[in-house]
């Protein structure tokens, strides 16, 4: 990619090459033209059934706190619909907090389509994952692996097997993963978060005190994998 430093007049004389004018062409790769950016989802607030105003108050607090450490990266939180409460709660806490809504936001859609369908640059994506770190069950995990293909499952592995809770794990994606060269995604942190639904694996039995720890590490673990990927 070609670009000429943007012009810094509105005089047409100002900016105009003259016949000795140089012309400087600086070449940036297509990496560089993208913010770095994290789109998330709500971990545990689905299928982990973690209560949504704790969870809304660590997701606003954690990304306060982190996004003084990402220099100009973004942070944003994602869900599939217009009515969705977390989206609405987080969007309400951060504006009372006055977070830079630039640099951290809300955003509707497919978190496997938002360059091709809502026209926003994430690099890095981060999935609500299980423990065993395996493709299928539901919600956001079901949907990443599909739209990832077996690329994602065999660079999993080659990062780990298993996750604790409150852990992230950060799995780069190769050229050929069509979350890559479709979507510009370079990256999925898988994110175990705590698990309120008894039918699941290692249910906290409504102890938020424990909940509201292992959350707040998730994002923390998520934020920091996030930082990994931008230095
Ligand atoms: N794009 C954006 N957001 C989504 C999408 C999507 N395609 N799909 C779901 N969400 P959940 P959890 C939102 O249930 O509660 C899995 O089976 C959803 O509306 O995916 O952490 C795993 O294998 C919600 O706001 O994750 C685990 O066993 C958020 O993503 C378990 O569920 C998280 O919902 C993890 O449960």
């Amino acid at each position: 990619v070609s670009a000429v430093p943007a012009a810094s007049s509105s005089s047409n004389e100002a900016t105009t090459p003259k016949a000795n004018d140089k012309i400087e062409i600086v070449r940036v790769s297509p990496a560089k033209l993208v913010v770095p950016t994290l789109a998330f989802p709500s971990i545990s607030t689905a299928d982990f059934q973690f209560d949504l105003d704790k969870a809304s108050d660590i997701i606003v607090e954690t990304a306060e706190a982190f996004l003084p450490k990402l220099g100009s990266a973004r942070l944003v939180l994602v869900d599939l619909s217009h009515g969705s409460k977390i989206l609405s709660l987080v969007k309400a806490k951060a504006s009372r907090k006055n977070i830079d809504s630039g640099r951290f936001f809300t955003f509707v859609g497919d978190i496997t389509k938002l360059h091709s369908q809502g026209g926003l640059h994430c690099n890095v994506i981060a999935n609500a994952a299980n423990w065993r770190l395996k493709s299928g069950g539901g919600g956001v995990n079901a949907a990443i692996f599909k739209a990832a293909g077996s690329d994602l499952e065999a660079a999993t592995r080659a990062r780990a097997n298993t996750l604790l809770p409150g852990k992230a794990v950060v799995v780069p994606l190769p050229s050929t993963c069509p979350l890559h060269n479709a979507e510009g995604i370079t990256h999925v942190i898988h994110v175990l978060g705590p698990n309120m639904n008894p039918n699941r694996p290692d249910c906290l039995n409504n102890d938020y005190t424990k909940g509201c720890k292992i959350l707040r590490e998730a994002y923390t673990s998520l934020f920091e994998g996030f930082l990994s990927t931008v230095q």
